[in-house]
């Protein structure tokens, strides 16, 4: 059984975020504002469904999903696309495929030294984040 990801965490380390947006085609005005600001990750599990909640001053993205059921994403506020997304086990990573108009878009979470990564994928480009946990 892998090991619960579930809780409040805050980002102590981004690479590559820069590089991730313009993958997006996020705006230069809106990358300047995105990369000054401190992502909390609030990962809570609610029945069969896992919620996962970025939270920062400017703005919030939360969506739920069922592991292994492939669901209708809408990147409100991120990119605001669409896309058709699968969240799985692969080991002790939990991997989201992001099927839509980005090529090879989607994202890792697993835990190392009591840590919680992020990966980050769109089209060439790879994010890599490290969050602590909120005690
Ligand atoms: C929601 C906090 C960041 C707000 C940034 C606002 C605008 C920038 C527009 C697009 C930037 C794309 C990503 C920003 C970086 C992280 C946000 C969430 C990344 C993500 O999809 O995380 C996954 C895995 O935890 C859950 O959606």
């Amino acid at each position: 059984m892998p090991v619960s990801l579930c809780g409040t965490w805050d980002m102590v380390n981004s690479v590559n975020l820069d590089g991730y947006m313009i993958g997006l085609g996020i705006s230069l005005y809106t990358r300047k504002i995105a990369l000054k600001l401190k992502h909390r990750k609030v990962i809570e599990k609610v029945g069969d469904r896992y919620v996962v909640k970025t939270l920062s001053t400017f703005r919030n993205y939360t969506f739920s999903f069922r592991v292994n059921e492939e669901f209708e994403e809408f990147t409100k506020g991120l990119d605001d696309r669409h896309c058709k997304s699968l969240v799985t086990w692969e080991g002790n990573k939990l991997v989201c495929i992001q099927k839509g108009e980005k090529k090879n878009r989607g994202w890792a979470h697993w835990m190392e030294d009591d840590k919680l990564h992020l990966e980050l994928y769109c089209e060439d480009q790879v994010c890599k984040q490290v969050f602590k946990r909120v005690v």
